[in-house]
């Protein structure tokens, strides 16, 4: 594989275009997401990203060595076909806040995009700062003793104060995370970190940044080494940092941009006056089955989605679950048997090799976004909610059969699976949610469901 050249950005064909957006997180979704949306925007030219990594530097090095160029591989049952994406201009180490506070006061910015994941927004049950937390109060200390944070939003908090004493100007912040109402939540998450750090930016915070919800959506799983050697194979070049997702992208997006944007419509992206039905429409349907076949399909022996959907008790599962939650997904407009079709044809892609271990982390987080809010909705209505209640009874069944588990909750569920049978459920249950914890009925309901799946 060694023989062949790393891609690199060829200058005349690919200028590198102005930095206006800056982005946080780059990982493989946002090289098949936002990166892709603005490289087909037909002022594509005007919108370069430049994009700073979460945790580790080693993607920033990675794309750097590369000119930032990529190949986004869409695998389709039918085959791939290949696309070198050239839209972000720049890669970062997240951790170099001085060129990212550098960023931000640049007037020519106009829009952090985010994917820093559901866990690193810091939100406690209430969907509020837990400003207790241990990472949080880390970033509270860094700051007040004038040091850079270390959690992303700690970051860009930290790159908001130097646009603040700029005086570049308002711009948007576009959460593109699994959460729902992703919007507000960031926007709560930002501005009671700048709060709790200093009550003036967090008052330029509001008068000035808009946060604009979004609901994002395309199948990208972890690219293989294999992926790899086979690109080079076929393009006769070395790209350790192509991506490989499926053909399907969807984004809508819902707020305000006060100092522009691309036009990400000509790319398919869909502005709405209201995000909500949309957020849920996919949150539920698409990964509350995610979800779903995560824990059931590991349980029963699957390692894949693709071979998930192959087992029936699986399939089963997730129509019983997908009818539960259409009953709450009534806006016009929606097209819910439309969108399930296309899920089980995006879910049984037999080219997409989508790991359900990489899906089943940070169950106790996601769970509250995916299965819960159907649960609820149901009991609302009068009906038990099994179908959703099963998707819990699936993740508290697979955390007790041994599987390492990556969550933020980590401790607690160890702790929670450690007493006795009669506590056990409900100790599991208040780690997604106290509420959950707390009501009998919930907690019958999934314990019976958790017996019926030992
Ligand atoms: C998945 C998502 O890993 C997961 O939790 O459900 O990453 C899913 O593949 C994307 O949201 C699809 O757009």
């Amino acid at each position: 594989m060694n023989e062949f050249p790393l891609l690199t950005r060829d200058p005349i064909a690919q200028p590198a275009a102005p930095t206006r957006i800056v982005h946080i997180g780059l990982g493989a979704f946002h090289r098949s997401h936002q990166a892709w949306y603005t490289a087909h925007a037909s002022d594509a030219k005007q919108w370069g990203i430049a994009a700073f990594t979460g945790r580790r530097p080693d993607a920033a090095e990675q794309l750097s060595a590369q000119g930032c160029v990529y190949t986004l591989v869409t695998r389709a049952a039918t085959g791939d076909s290949y696309e070198v994406i050239d839209s972000i201009v720049s890669a970062h180490d997240g951790a170099d806040t001085a060129r990212l506070s550098e960023l931000l006061a640049a007037d020519t910015t106009a829009i952090v995009t985010l994917t820093i994941t559901e866990n690193a927004y810091h939100l406690g049950a209430d969907s509020h700062l837990a400003v207790n937390s241990e990472p949080v109060r880390a970033d509270l200390a860094a700051l007040a003793a004038g040091e850079a944070p270390a959690t992303a939003l700690g970051r860009l908090v930290y790159g908001l104060a130097a646009r603040r004493a700029s005086g570049a100007g308002p711009l948007a912040v576009v959460s593109c995370d699994n959460l729902a109402d992703n919007g507000t939540l960031a926007g709560n998450a930002v501005t009671e970190l700048a709060a709790a750090w200093d009550a003036e930016l967090a008052r330029w915070v509001r008068e000035n940044v808009r946060f604009v919800g979004t609901s994002i959506d395309r199948i990208t799983p972890r690219a293989t080494d294999g992926d790899v050697a086979g690109l080079a194979a076929t393009r006769e070049y070395l790209d350790p940092a192509a991506v490989v997702a499926e053909p399907f992208a969807s984004w809508v997006l819902c707020g305000e941009f006060p100092a522009g944007r691309p036009r990400w419509e000509d790319a398919g992206a869909v502005f709405v006056d209201e995000i909500e039905p949309f957020e849920n429409r996919k949150l539920w349907l698409l990964n509350g089955a995610h979800s779903l076949l995560a824990y059931l399909g590991q349980l029963r022996g699957a390692t894949t989605v693709a071979e998930a959907l192959d087992d029936a008790v699986c399939r089963d599962a997730m129509e019983a679950f997908w009818d539960a939650a259409e009953r709450h997904l009534t806006t016009p407009g929606l097209d819910i048997p439309g969108y399930r079709a296309a899920l089980r044809v995006r879910f049984g892609n037999p080219r997409i090799a989508h790991f359900l271990k990489q899906i089943a982390m940070d169950g106790s987080t996601k769970l509250l976004m995916r299965a819960v809010p159907v649960l609820q909705a149901e009991r609302t209505a009068g009906r038990s909610g099994e179908e959703a209640a099963l998707v819990i009874a699936a993740w508290i069944a697979y955390c007790a059969s041994g599987a390492e588990l990556q969550d933020r909750a980590t401790d607690a569920i160890a702790a929670a699976l450690a007493r006795d049978e009669a506590d056990r459920v409900p100790a599991l249950l208040s780690t997604i949610s106290p509420a959950l914890g707390e009501d009998a009925e919930v907690v019958r309901l999934v314990r019976d469901l958790v017996s019926s799946l030992a």
